[in-house]
């Protein structure tokens, strides 16, 4: 039994009678009791207890954890880590464990606990420095990459605001050798525009706090700081995260010119917000002569290592390429203010990943032969489903991506598990679920799914418009279940629907996104003249962000069309889900009690709505109807045939050829009922031997851990001819 005095039941599949009402039911009791986290078989359902709970992270937990199996303890995240270590360990098997839940529910930091885990459980009996340095430094790359990749939205203070797939490295012995992160598709539209009582970036305010931005700047001063009507936050101290996020770079590798530069980017930015433009008599346009332009205009040229004029020239003309030569092409006064924030988010976005490559090359391990292949766990913290009043190409993206993990979820849990049963056989009452693999066509089918018809739209001659796209993906899917758009003959007249939209119907809900600005954040390109004086500037690190500073913008051209961010993203989800199928999943559920980010609320229906989505009920009937372990008949044979005096050929008295002639199925259902199995307890399969209990493999282990002295007292005395 699980050393657990928790109330209600540790694991939903023990529930009786399996219902909604019964499972929600005891997740409140073990919420309203800090039991947060509550398993279904192998997975671990958290809910997000808003306050800290820190005897539920302790080093002697870790230790606990570490020295028993998950199904002895009770739930937690700590379980989830370790068994995942313990399996790589063993059995060389990569690892990955995808933590999903919408925005807000705790998957950073549930995310976070599972480095931590991994850290103080692996590699003590290391003595390397090596193995410490490697554990400090991917641990301190979080604060780093939260620093400029995350940003309090109206859903969470820490919203991460760009996915994550982190693979911790480990050698044959099991410790920790490096790490490689890969990010995907920041939230760049951020740095120049918040909602209503969203922030920046925490970079932002760090770099406000240090003073780097005149003494006495503050938020107010600055229009990429001052939309949205918020700028302290209650749980955030700036200045020193700050200092915190300095001394992680320093870990990391960072140089103290690389540190300085990095943020000197960040003010440069918050400057070129405040660089205004006015038109001039011919149509073109200058930046501002007052001096609040003049002067963000050169503090930007300063920190950015380029001259005034320079800067100034790139925001408000451009090169264009014409048979053989080029003109300059002037700018109107909107155009410029558009270049202006165009360049603030390409610098930015260029930033951010720059910081992952840094970190990268300091944490990562290059193995020095081809038997030294690391064995990996990963870990995968994106950006939860979210819904805003206002939601765009990125609310879009983001919840794409999430429909491809759910996606993911059901194809390894909810069907690979039932396949596998009709396949081998086994009597089994179909669970039924729904599957979401429309929506994920509806969004990224070769032909016509959105994002194809986006890109098709954004390379249409003529006057594409984010309008026309709308027209478009309404004409494309006026049928479609899970669309409806005011453009689409079904929904012409649904006055909930504003024009120049679309709704999707999500796996976890409605989501009416505003098409405005997606043909141009979709196309997503950095005007050359930009690139060239980033590459032109006198800081290396600037330098660094444009290495395609020479690439001409004919390459964008007809002939060779840069990729759009949509399929960019698509590409890049596609090959993410490909890694992880390939790996041992482990799943992490992650909800949230409330939307208001407070302790000890309990929103039922909020609760109901999640559980519903991530189809949690479905999981435990698949889980209960389900067997824990499952393994081929020989191998089955090969580990336990011992066991049985008829079988094992050892067993001189007893022993019958003809039992152990039988077919291997029948011999491994002659164990289980040797053992005293009830008929409920295991399947025999076409190929493979099911187990219903990870308890009744462990009788089977203890069984045979107590006959092996004796049976091989017997195997000497047989070699010995006896
Ligand atoms: V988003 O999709 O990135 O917007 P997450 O990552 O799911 O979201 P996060 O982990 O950032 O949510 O959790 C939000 C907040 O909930 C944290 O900042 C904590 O204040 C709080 N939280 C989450 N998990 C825990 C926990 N296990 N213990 C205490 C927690 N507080
Ligand atoms: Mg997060």
């Amino acid at each position: 039994m699980r050393d657990d005095k928790s109330p209600g039941v540790p694991d939903f599949v023990l529930i009786e009678p399996v219902s909604e009402e019964a499972l929600i039911e005891n997740m409140r009791v073990r919420f309203q009791a800090d039991a947060i986290y509550t398993a279904i078989g192998p997975v671990v359902v958290s809910v997000n207890p808003y306050r800290n709970l820190p005897d539920m992270y302790t080093r002697k937990l870790i230790d606990a954890y570490k020295a028993k199996h998950s199904f002895e303890m009770p739930p937690h995240i700590y379980a989830i880590a370790a068994d995942a270590y313990r399996d790589m360990s063993t059995f060389n098997r990569d690892q990955c464990i995808i933590i999903s839940g919408e925005s807000g529910a705790g998957k950073t930091e549930a995310s976070k606990h599972v480095m931590h885990y991994i850290a103080a459980a692996s590699g003590d009996g290391a003595r390397e420095a090596d193995v410490t340095r490697v554990k400090d430094q991917l641990l301190q790359s979080n604060p780093v990459l939260e620093a400029f990749g995350n940003a309090r939205t109206t859903r969470n203070d820490n919203s991460s605001r760009f996915g994550k797939y982190m693979d911790i490295q480990f050698n044959r012995s099991g410790d920790p050798v490096g790490g490689q992160i890969t990010v995907y598709l920041l939230e760049k539209s951020r740095v120049v525009r918040q909602a209503a009582g969203d922030r920046n970036f925490h970079a932002f305010y760090q770099v406000l706090s240090s003073g780097a931005l005149g003494a006495g700047a503050k938020a107010a001063d600055f229009h990429y700081l001052n939309q949205s009507g918020v700028d302290t936050v209650r749980t955030i101290n700036d200045a020193k995260d700050f200092t915190i996020v300095k001394s992680a770079m320093r870990i990391l590798g960072f140089t103290d010119l690389e540190i300085t530069s990095a943020f000197d980017i960040v003010a440069a930015v918050l400057h070129i917000g405040n660089i205004n433009f006015v038109a001039t008599s011919e149509g073109h346009s200058a930046v501002c002569t007052q001096a609040g332009s003049q002067n963000a205009l050169n503090n930007a040229a300063q920190k950015l290592g380029v001259t005034a004029a320079g800067l100034a020239t790139a925001l408000t003309q451009r090169t264009v390429a014409t048979r053989g030569d080029s003109v300059q092409a002037h700018s109107s006064a909107e155009q410029a203010t558009h270049t202006r924030d165009a360049l603030a988010k390409g610098l930015y976005d260029r930033l951010f990943s720059w910081l992952v490559t840094r970190i990268n090359n300091s944490i990562q391990y290059i193995p020095q032969t081809s038997y030294d292949t690391p064995s990996v766990i990963g870990v995968l913290d994106i950006y939860g489903f979210e819904v805003f009043e206002l939601n765009s190409f990125e609310q879009f993206c983001i919840n794409y991506c999430n429909e491809k993990l759910q996606q993911l979820f059901i194809a390894l849990t909810l069907k690979a598990e039932q396949d596998e049963y009709a396949s081998e056989g086994i009597t089994w009452e179909p669970v039924e679920y729904f599957n979401n693999s429309i929506i994920c066509e509806l969004i990224d089918a070769p032909r016509q799914g959105i994002i194809a018809l986006l890109d098709e739209e954004c390379l249409r001659p003529g006057q594409p418009t984010d309008d026309t796209f709308v027209t478009k993906i309404s004409e494309a899917h006026q049928n479609h279940a899970h669309f409806a758009s005011r453009e689409n003959a079904a929904h012409r007249s649904d006055k909930t629907l504003p024009h120049g939209a679309f709704r999707l119907r999500h796996y976890a809900g409605d989501v009416t996104y505003h098409a405005q600005g997606f043909l141009d954040k979709n196309t997503d390109l950095l005007q050359r003249d930009l690139r060239v004086l980033g590459g032109s500037s006198s800081v290396a690190v600037v330098r660094e962000l444009f290495p395609d500073a020479a690439a001409s913008q004919a390459q964008s051209g007809a002939a060779k069309r840069p990729v759009t961010a949509g399929t960019a993203f698509k590409t890049s989800l596609a090959a993410l889900v490909n890694n992880l199928e390939q790996k041992q999943p482990n799943y992490i559920r992650c909800l949230k009690p409330n939307a208001r980010q407070q302790a000890s609320l309990w929103d039922a229906d909020l609760v109901i709505h999640q559980t519903r989505y991530l189809g949690l009920l479905e999981n435990v009937r698949v889980r209960r109807a389900g067997f824990a372990y499952r393994t081929h008949h020989e191998r089955w044979l090969a580990r336990y045939k011992m066991l049985h005096p008829r079988l094992w050929i050892g067993a001189r008295d007893t022993y019958s050829r003809s039992d152990a002639n039988l077919p291997a199925a029948e011999q491994c259902r002659m164990l289980c009922q040797h053992l005293g199995l009830g008929s409920d307890d295991f399947r025999i399969g076409r190929t493979k031997v099911f187990i219903r209990s990870p308890r009744t493999l462990d009788l089977f282990e203890q069984t045979r851990a107590r006959a092996l002295p004796a049976i091989a007292t017997t195997i000497q005395r047989m070699w010995r001819g006896l």
